[in-house]
């Protein structure tokens, strides 16, 4: 939630740095020699040009992970209690530089400064305090078992862990991959799909981290983000991303060292509404807008019981009409571009196939103005299901409204996709918000709220929508090679 006045303002950028690729807390050059820019998708204006990995700079910065990791290295004798000061060590350096930090990441993606500085800042932040205070925590158990045997389980760090991170949430992504393989001892090497997060690598150095154990490879993902899914010395990679390029990691992983893989892919979120309008309207149009509609946990699929479905669309229009489209940097604007060409392109001709399928276009459907990246928020009702924007991922401000009769119809239908990430209930009825969360399908249901996102809650996908939980406890397994020490008592 973003708090009242005084709004925090974002600051003037004067150079950026860290451009280069980080390995073993240096900065490189391009092994191939080559760059890639970056642009500021609100206006066009190249921000900077980025050092480019490619498989020999993941190679040097996996072989530098590998050693940082060795059994006797600096990494391996740190205590459990300080590796946690390391990691709150990073998170005040985040504190200390968080107007920057959040003007960088809208300067970056577009998002709504405000955004960027209360959340992914705010989430980032808590991630690291989060598993800083796991590392300490983490331990095996003895267990009774059957003749003159002791078991004594010891939790190990996996190895090297690689990730590869989507453009959606920079810096947020980033502190959910390397904080949970810190905390548990690991070392990382990770490709971030934007080039703008090498500035974490300024921070790392400053926190203290030991050459090595963290290793920042900017690059493509048929080049950078193969290498690592197929290196033979990467033990285990978490990949965020589309279901396309999850099913490749997989691939990959499985024919080259079977590397452990957790994948968190896209999302076709179902809410289902039965009361509390107001609320309901408010939260899955939230949940449908935020971050310009790119985030895997869009609600994209908002169900709506037939009695309160026509007043539903006409809140849900008058709700969409306070949002305020602009200038990212601008502290009032709720609305930003989306990414890139190629995202707009894909979205626009979502739009266009939800016109010609026969939904009701009810609000927006168009570009801002000609040659912007900007789109406006846009409601479709009367959608049925087996129109293309009720089933494809659009990953854009676009929300699709369904009308319902029976309750058990509608868990059909939320249920019938491919997907399994995010589903809401909004109900005032108990008993009908235990069952309808029981039968949904998916890693996370919401009960009368959306996005509610939290370093300690596990998140992750049923079905399509990936393997394995992110955050919370449940991450730390993800991170651990459990060894069982039987002796003969
Ligand atoms: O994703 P990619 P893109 C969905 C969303 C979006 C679509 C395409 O629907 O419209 O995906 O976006 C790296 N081997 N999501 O093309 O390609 C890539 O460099 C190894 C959902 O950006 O999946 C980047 O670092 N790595 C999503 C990362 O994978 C490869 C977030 C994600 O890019 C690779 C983003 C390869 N062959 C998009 N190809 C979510 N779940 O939030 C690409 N990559």
């Amino acid at each position: 939630e973003i708090p009242a006045l005084p709004f925090p303002q974002p600051v003037k950028v004067q150079d950026i740095r860290h451009t280069k690729i980080f390995i073993d807390n240096e900065w490189h050059t391009s092994s191939r020699g080559r760059t890639f820019p970056t642009f500021n998708p609100a206006t066009g204006v190249r921000i900077c040009d980025v050092e480019e990995a490619d498989k020999e700079d993941v190679d040097k910065a996996v072989e530098a992970a590998k050693a940082a990791g060795q059994r006797g290295s600096p990494w391996r004798r740190v205590d459990a209690s300080s590796r946690g000061r390391l990691l709150h060590k990073l998170a005040d350096l985040m504190e200390r530089d968080r107007l920057l930090l959040a003007t960088l990441e809208t300067l970056d993606t577009g998002k709504p400064f405000l955004q960027s500085f209360f959340i992914d800042l705010d989430g980032s932040i808590k991630t690291l305090r989060y598993y800083a205070g796991w590392t300490d925590k983490i331990h095996g158990k003895s267990l009774p078992i059957d003749g003159s045997f002791m078991c004594l389980t010891k939790h190990e760090p996996v190895g090297v862990c690689g990730a590869i991170i989507p453009w959606n949430f920079p810096l947020l992504m980033f502190m959910w991959k390397i904080a949970p393989a810190l905390s548990c001892g690991n070392t990382v090497v990770i490709k971030p799909a934007d080039p703008c997060i090498n500035m974490a690598s300024g921070l790392l150095f400053q926190a203290g981290f030991p050459p090595g154990v963290v290793n920042i490879v900017p690059g493509f993902g048929p080049t950078a983000g193969a290498a690592i899914a197929c290196h033979m010395n990467i033990d285990k990679v978490a990949f965020t991303g589309s279901t396309e390029v999850g099913q490749l990691i997989k691939e990959a992983a499985a024919k080259s060292n079977l590397k452990r893989v957790t994948l968190e892919l896209g999302g076709k979120n179902p809410c289902i509404v039965f009361a509390d309008l107001q609320l309901a309207v408010e939260e899955t149009q939230k949940g449908a807008f935020y971050n310009q509609g790119q985030c895997c946990t869009a609600a994209s699929r908002v169900f709506v019981e037939e009695s309160i479905h026509e007043e539903f669309v006409r809140r849900s229009i008058e709700n969409a009409k306070k949002i305020v489209i602009g200038d990212p940097l601008d502290p009032r604007t709720s609305h930003g571009p989306q990414i890139d060409r190629q995202q707009f392109d894909k979205i626009m001709d979502l739009i266009e196939s939800g016109k010609k399928e026969g939904a009701k276009l009810e609000y927006g459907g168009a570009a801002v103005e000609e040659k912007s990246l900007f789109i406006q928020p846009t409601i479709f009702s009367g959608v049925k299901d087996h129109m293309r924007i009720a089933k494809e991922e659009i990953f854009g401000p676009v929300q699709c409204i369904f009308s319902f009769k029976s309750q058990q119809k509608a868990i059909e239908r939320a249920n019938s996709s491919q997907y399994g990430l995010v589903s809401a209930v909004f109900t005032t009825n108990m008993d009908r918000a235990l069952s309808v969360s029981a039968a949904l399908e998916t890693g996370t249901v919401w009960i009368n709220c959306y996005n509610a996102l939290h370093a300690q809650t596990p998140f992750g996908g049923y079905k399509m929508s990936g393997n394995g939980r992110e955050l919370g406890e449940y991450a730390l397994a993800e991170y651990s090679e459990v060894k069982a020490k039987n002796t003969k008592t």
